[in-house]
């Protein structure tokens, strides 16, 4: 069987090689899985690519910009049963990749989302503005207005089966993308399992923009469910 493991990268040279090389794929293959690592870089203007690429990573070109178009791209690359997406920066835990995806291939779910409240969250991993407000708000919003259950929907890390995720209908271009696919995963009724999950400090440059992309979370929800709309494309991305 294969895991394929998607990362998103936008000017991440000096961490985005370490991210790749901290995937085990040693420990994956005594567990009877090849491994793919597909890096998706659309706009980087330092050495993204080619350090990716030293790591061991496949580097897949996208030429819309934008963390939902290069997952959209990065999903439609990925020749794996299972597929774990994480970010480029070194936040995510992705060493225990083997732990984290163990309840997909013991039958009991289809997509994972890992929840960074409930494990160890390293000293300025989070701003406080996302810890206690931005995040539990927009949480709290998605489940009230959607029928979920997620403890920390935006959490970048995740797994799941291909064929789950084919099922869902994934189209943000932006940042909203976190909040779309879980709401799809719900509405379309995936198993979700929630796993904590450590936290640490980014290596370089946040992409997010704590009031720009806050807002376009919100006023995502606000259309897709008042509105039905599902297209919801605020200057693109
Ligand atoms: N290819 C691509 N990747 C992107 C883009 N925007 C963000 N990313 C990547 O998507 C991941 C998530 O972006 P981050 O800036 O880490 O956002 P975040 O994790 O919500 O915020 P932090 O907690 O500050 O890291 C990172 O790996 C980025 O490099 C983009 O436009 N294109
Ligand atoms: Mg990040």
């Amino acid at each position: 069987m294969m895991l394929s493991v998607v990362i998103p990268a936008l000017n991440e040279e000096g961490i985005v090689g370490k991210t790749v090389k901290s995937i085990p794929v040693d420990k994956l293959n005594e567990i009877g899985l090849d491994t793919e690592i597909i890096v998706v870089n659309n706009a980087s203007t330092d050495r993204t690519a080619e350090e990716a690429e030293e790591a061991g990573a496949r580097v897949i070109y996208e030429e819309k910009r934008g963390y939902g178009n290069a997952y959209i791209r990065g999903l439609s690359e990925a020749r794996g049963e299972i597929i774990l997406m994480g970010d480029a920066d070194g936040t995510y835990p992705l060493e225990k990749a083997h732990e984290f995806i163990k309840p997909i291939l013991d039958g009991e779910c289809d997509f994972i989302m890992g929840s960074r409240f409930e494990g160890e969250m390293e000293d300025g991993a989070m701003p406080a503005l996302h810890r206690y407000i931005g995040n539990p708000m927009l949480s709290k919003m998605l489940n009230i207005l959607f029928k979920s259950k997620v403890k920390d929907t935006h959490c970048g890390m995740r797994a799941f089966k291909k064929e789950a995720i084919e099922k869902l209908d994934l189209k943000s271009p932006g940042m909203e993308f976190a909040i779309e696919m879980v709401i799809e995963a719900s509405e379309k009724n995936l198993k979700i399992q929630q796993i904590p999950i450590d936290y640490r400090v980014r290596g370089g440059e946040a992409k997010l923009s704590s009031f720009k992309d806050g807002w376009r979370h919100v006023s995502y929800m606000l259309n897709r469910k008042f509105f039905n709309k599902k297209e919801y494309y605020p200057n693109s991305k």
